[in-house]
């Protein structure tokens, strides 16, 4: 086997391990995948949990509110940037997913904010949570632990310092 296409069969290889990983979860017309936090820091209290949402359907839908009972509370959270500063905002309406189209929560933006967890997220575990749909209802997930650098896109925050 000459180098190239023992480089690529390894690249593939690594694929396929990516995508077995990767959980994916479905409720009704809702997939959902690529759900993520960031193992914690010493001493950090909160985390915020990212996940993208797909609708096949043809309504509407909405993230209502997530469970947890690895934080005392779970909410919902935005960022919104006032005088140059980056605030965190609860949605307390949840999140519109709208049809036939997705939702991505990622690192500046949507989330869903762990508060006052239990233990800290260790990397390589995994937070159980149940995520609440207004048409889907119910459906039970996992977020994979990243560890604590982990990026999705270009977070140039650091989410620890915001202000809630
Ligand atoms: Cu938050």
């Amino acid at each position: 086997m000459k180098f190239r296409q023992w480089a690529l069969a390894v690249a593939l290889g690594a694929c396929a391990v990516t995508s077995a990983w990767a959980h994916d979860f479905k409720v009704g017309q809702i997939e959902i995948d690529d759900l993520w936090v960031r193992a914690s820091a010493p001493g950090q209290s909160n985390g915020a949990g990212y996940l993208d949402i797909d609708n096949d359907g043809k309504t509407a839908d909405r993230l209502l509110s997530v469970s947890s009972n690895v934080a005392e509370r779970v909410e919902l959270h935005t960022v919104q940037t006032e005088n140059g500063v980056a605030r965190m905002r609860h949605v307390p309406d949840g999140i519109e997913v709208p049809a036939d189209g997705k939702v991505k929560l990622a690192p500046g933006g949507y989330h869903v904010m762990f508060m006052n967890l239990k233990q800290p997220f260790a990397e390589g575990t995994e937070v159980p949570a149940t995520l609440k749909f207004e048409k889907a209802g119910d459906v039970a997930v996992k977020f994979e632990v990243k560890r604590i650098g982990h990026q999705s896109g270009d977070d140039h925050s650091s989410h620890m310092n915001m202000k809630h």
